[in-house]
């Protein structure tokens, strides 16, 4: 799998992020990818797995939002089966919290060690196609239409979107992530930035030939944030109460200038 995903030239996409083992939010996600026609694609992007542990279940803090269980291993079968079935058309990018699968520093939100956690969870079999499926993972998507989806905020310094070839992925198993963002910077804010000032995010479009980022990793309360005239964060799932939760569909035939032209009901819609 090319480590850049080249989105299609017509048809709808449907971009959608950190579903952390919820695996109500990809089912009803699936709903609407079928409902968009058999020409719809849907890219998640990034942080697939890693939910609440069962502490925090019973124990639900207001902050997390809509409360669920971490169907982690259930919604890995189920992206690998959405997948066959839908050839071509279902995607995720590379998250941190996938990454730590592969050779990234190991994520600490609920477990010490997240990364050991879900892969107790599994089958010898379970974890090889665990490691499978996130090594075929893109670490960006573009559209003609102007789209450049990513994991975090769009604060790497790119020149060349060919760069994502030299990046090394693995190796990092034992680092500590705050050293692995200060030492592998173009990776590392890759999958790791909350926040891209103005001339960062025009760099990294710029890189990508694109005009507008889109990107989660971060919780935004509200279903989505605007910052300047060219990135979205958006929220689909972790983190955000059931009515605020939003997902993106674009035409890809489209040309988006700039991120005003993603309207409320129309590009910004309500999961449920
Ligand atoms: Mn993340």
């Amino acid at each position: 799998m090319p480590r850049l995903l080249r989105l299609p030239e017509r048809g709808k996409l449907l971009a959608a992020t950190d579903l952390q083992g919820n695996l109500g939010d990809f089912e009803r996600l699936l709903t609407h990818l079928d409902a968009a026609g058999p020409d719809a694609w849907l890219v998640l992007t990034g942080d697939l797995v890693h939910g609440p542990d069962e502490d925090t279940f019973n124990h639900w803090p207001d902050h997390l939002g809509a409360r669920y269980r971490d169907e982690s291993p259930r919604l890995v079968e189920a992206f690998i089966e959405a997948q066959r079935a839908r050839p071509g058309r279902v995607h995720c990018l590379l998250g941190n919290h996938d990454h730590a699968h592969i050779g990234g520093p190991a994520t600490a939100k609920f477990h010490d060690d997240e990364r050991a956690a879900l892969e107790a969870r599994l089958s010898p079999q379970g974890r090889a196609r665990l490691k499978e499926l996130i090594s075929s993972f893109p670490l960006v998507a573009v559209g003609r239409c102007g789209a450049v989806l990513l994991h975090a905020a769009p604060g790497a310094a790119f020149d060349d979107a060919a760069q994502l070839d030299g990046l090394k992925l693995d190796g990092y198993d034992d680092w500590h992530f705050s050293d692995f963002i200060a030492e592998v910077p173009l990776l590392g804010a890759l999958l790791w930035a909350r926040a891209a000032k103005p001339a960062q995010s025009q760099r990294f479009l710029s890189a990508f030939g694109g005009t507008v980022a889109l990107y989660g990793h971060d919780i935004v309360r509200e279903g989505y944030d605007k910052a300047g005239d060219d990135q979205l964060c958006f929220s689909t799932s972790f983190g955000l109460d059931d009515k605020a939760k939003v997902y993106v569909e674009l035409d890809l035939a489209a040309h988006y200038p700039d991120v005003h032209a993603l309207r409320e009901g129309r590009e910004l819609l309500k999961l449920w």
